[in-house]
């Protein structure tokens, strides 16, 4: 049996993070035996993240190796796609784990509002008398990051013109299909989801939640995904 090694989840999510879930949909359309095992405390992990999963006695960190991990097990992740689309799929899901995933890391920690649900969601279990400066010390950190790589640089209204041509670029590729690459999910729709799913759950109103509700067929594509994909937990 494996063991995937990941973060609880939150606001209705599996997990609160997104590459967490996305090892989940990969084991969940691997069709192999797995169950969960929920960490708060990644700093243990071969990486200091989370997800890792466990197969007998050999801990695989990072989604992207997971993945590959299942595949030298003979899974196929992309069932009938050509290479072209294999091309494609891998240019989608990089630019979703940093650039929409940025945007929802921005969201969470830094607008104020959100962060104070976000930070008892995230860290109820931390005793209250180090809860808040061990989680100011967090957000700090992740402002300091967001900063140095730009997105937290940004106005919300240059962040919402990037996402729009992320966004857009994902609509393009999704046209009339229920998934990225036709009839069933595939590593790049279990990439992609849970990010856009997590922008789509925060909390409290953001302009980027509201920009992607109304973005044409990607919440219902969403929505597929959770039902399609998601485990049932
Ligand atoms: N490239 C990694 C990214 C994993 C990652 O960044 N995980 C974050 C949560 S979303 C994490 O564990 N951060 C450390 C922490 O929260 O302390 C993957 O694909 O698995």
């Amino acid at each position: 049996m494996l063991t995937l090694l990941t973060f609880p989840g939150s606001f209705g999510a599996p997990s609160h993070s997104p590459y967490c879930v996305k090892a989940m949909c990969l084991l969940q359309m691997s069709g192999l035996q797995w169950k969960p095992e929920y960490l708060n405390d990644p700093r243990p992990m071969p990486l200091g993240r989370l997800p890792v999963l466990r197969d007998g006695e050999m801990l695989v960190p990072d989604s992207a190796q997971i993945q590959a991990h299942l595949e030298s097990k003979g899974i196929d992740f992309h069932k009938g796609l050509s290479d072209q689309d294999k091309a494609r799929a891998h240019a989608l899901v990089q630019m979703a784990e940093t650039g929409i995933y940025n945007i929802l890391v921005h969201d969470r920690w830094l607008v104020d509002e959100n962060w104070e649900i976000t930070r008892e969601a995230f860290f109820h279990f931390l005793p209250g008398f180090i809860r808040g400066p061990l989680t100011r010390k967090f957000r700090k950190n992740v402002r300091t990051k967001l900063t140095m790589q730009g997105t937290a640089q940004f106005s919300e209204a240059e962040r919402i013109e990037q996402m729009k041509r992320d966004l857009n670029a994902l609509t393009m590729q999704l046209g009339e299909q229920k998934f990225l690459f036709g009839v069933a999910p595939c590593a790049a729709d279990a990439a992609i989801a849970p990010v856009l799913d997590m922008i789509l759950r925060l909390p409290v109103k953001t302009a980027a939640r509201e920009l992607l509700k109304g973005w044409g067929e990607l919440p219902a594509y969403v929505a597929r995904m959770r039902d399609q994909a998601y485990p049932k937990l």
